[in-house]
């Protein structure tokens, strides 16, 4: 069986993309920028910095700020996603994901976090899930976005794992990208990704005995 499991958050184990859109809805329509759910996709596994100059670009106004106004801007956008945050209880936990933590708790296998969100921490704890993770990279020490595999790798050299008998698990090309470079076996959660190794249409599929199967393939 594989040594360990990283796990994505946003769209994997829960799904902060609403909150993370209605967030930067409001500040780019202050900016005069319209954004809608099907752009919001493209911000999926995006960290905070590059999705605002996503943003920008989107709306035309990539030259139009300063480092620091840029800078206020996303601390704007944060605060409010923070304060959406009080709205996340452990019914916000995406179906199957809390049983798969407690199999593999029982089957002693590792568990890891790559998260890019610098609030994933503060999530888990509303979740009630920080005691079903072994290690959560930290988002603050990542120089590269996803697709690059440097979270996943960093998520690994935490668990003491080499990435070759681990197994990733991602709902954004991005991620699944990154899982991909990082030589760990990727699962997608959805059904418009490319490449993963293994794609399941919704979180409910994704069970300890579907895992051990696809590892023994
Ligand atoms: P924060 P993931 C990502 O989470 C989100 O998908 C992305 O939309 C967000 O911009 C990013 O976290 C940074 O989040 O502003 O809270 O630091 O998919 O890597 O779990
Ligand atoms: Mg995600």
């Amino acid at each position: 069986k594989p040594l360990a499991i990283v796990f994505d958050l946003d769209g994997v184990i829960t799904d902060t993309a609403h909150l993370h859109f209605l967030a930067w809805r409001k500040v780019a329509g202050e900016l005069g920028i319209v954004i809608d759910e099907v752009f919001n996709d493209s911000l999926k596994g995006i960290s905070r910095g590059e999705s605002l100059l996503r943003i920008l670009r989107h709306g035309g106004k990539e030259g139009a700020f300063t480092r620091a106004e840029r800078e206020q801007i996303a601390a704007r956008k944060n605060a409010l996603y923070v304060d959406s945050l009080r709205t996340l209880t452990p019914q916000a936990v995406l179906p199957g994901i809390r049983e798969l933590l407690s199999a593999l708790r029982s089957e002693q296998i590792k568990t890891g976090l790559a998260s890019v969100s610098l609030n994933a921490p503060a999530i888990l704890q509303a979740l009630q899930l920080t005691p079903y993770f072994d290690f959560c990279a930290d988002a603050a020490r990542i120089q590269r976005s996803k697709p690059d595999p440097e979270i996943f790798l960093a998520a690994c050299n935490g668990l003491h794992v080499s990435p070759q008998a681990c197994i990733g698990i991602e709902d954004a090309q991005a991620g699944i990208d990154a899982i991909n470079a990082s030589g760990m076996r990727s699962v997608g959660i959805g059904s418009t990704l490319t490449g993963a190794d293994l794609l399941l249409p919704t979180t409910e599929f994704l069970t300890w005995p579907r895992l051990s199967a696809f590892w023994q393939l």
